[in-house]
């Protein structure tokens, strides 16, 4: 008997941070508005992220986790879609591994963004160990966006190149790579484009058909903590809802730029994220203009 799925259902595996907008913060009201519904599984619970913030608390959580995916395999619950993000320790990757090992089934998709650092540096909390680690969680996924620094520390890249270095053979060499691991599709993003500084770009590669994607961007010289979460929850949503992959890209980039638009002219503390509530709306409108390409 047809069983119609009206609303999608994403496990949406991350941290949940008080104050200053990121991980389940951003990616639960960003499935929400795009018609998903995201179901949490908190690996920790701070009082803040840990960028710019001191002394935040964090409690970990990952020792409640067993009981919380017993009680959900219980329940034979089924997802659309698994999106892990930002993993404080190994004994999170482990969990991780183990959700998906649980809730795997066909018709399904593992999104991973390897959160590890950015602009050439690891994030506080993240040690080598850690790296090793999301290198292997990355095998299971079927998606991952790991920004340019991220994907140098998976493939053991150098960090610190410089613009010019980043030509179209190295990315592509780069994307073919990460998608060798395991996933099937791969996403770069903060890509920068050589000679043209107030440029960035996004780079997808779709394994199956061996294509790949680029959307750029004007550059804003603004670093907001969690805009990664943003691109990744805007990503998962519109694959999701059936879009393609060059369309939910674009979608993804243009939703970024408008939430650091939005917040780059107020003169705020940067550490409290973009102003996501001012442009949650704008992933209700259909999508006009697009701007991707072949690369
Ligand atoms: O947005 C990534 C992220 C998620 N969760 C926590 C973080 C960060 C980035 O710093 O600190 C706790």
């Amino acid at each position: 008997m047809y069983k119609p799925n009206p609303i999608p259902k994403a496990a949406v595996i991350h941290d949940l941070s008080g104050f200053g907008r990121s991980s389940l913060t951003s990616v639960i009201p960003i499935l929400s508005t795009m018609g998903i519904q995201p179901c949490p599984v908190p690996t920790a619970i701070l009082s803040t992220h840990t960028s710019e913030f001191k002394d935040y608390y964090f409690f970990d959580f990952t020792d409640h986790l067993e009981a919380y995916i017993e009680h959900w395999k219980s329940l034979k619950l089924n997802f659309d879609a698994i999106y892990s993000g930002f993993l404080g320790s190994a004994k999170q990757v482990d969990i991780v591994k183990k959700f998906i090992n649980a809730f795997r089934q066909p018709q399904q998709i593992i999104v991973v963004d390897p959160v590890l650092g950015d602009d050439g540096t690891t994030y506080d909390t993240i040690d080598n160990d850690l790296v090793i680690q999301m290198t292997e969680l990355i095998t299971m996924a079927d998606l991952i966006t790991p920004n340019i620094t991220e994907a140098a520390l998976i493939l053991g890249e150098p960090t610190d190149m410089k613009p010019y270095d980043f030509n179209d053979k190295l990315i592509k060499d780069w994307l073919r790579r990460l998608a060798a691991k395991g996933p099937e599709i791969v996403i770069i993003t903060s890509i920068p484009v050589p000679d043209q500084p107030k440029l960035s770009s996004v780079i997808s590669y779709d394994r199956s058909s061996d294509r790949f994607w680029q959307v750029k961007c004007t550059y804003i010289p603004a670093y907001f903590p969690g805009t990664g979460d943003i691109f990744t929850s805007v990503m998962t949503g519109s694959l999701l809802r059936g879009q393609s992959l060059p369309i939910s890209l674009d979608r993804s980039v243009q939703f970024v730029t408008q939430a650091i638009r939005a917040s780059f002219g107020h003169d705020y503390p940067r550490r409290e994220g973009v102003l996501l509530e001012s442009v949650l709306d704008n992933l209700r409108a259909p999508i006009i203009n697009t701007s991707y390409e072949l690369f």
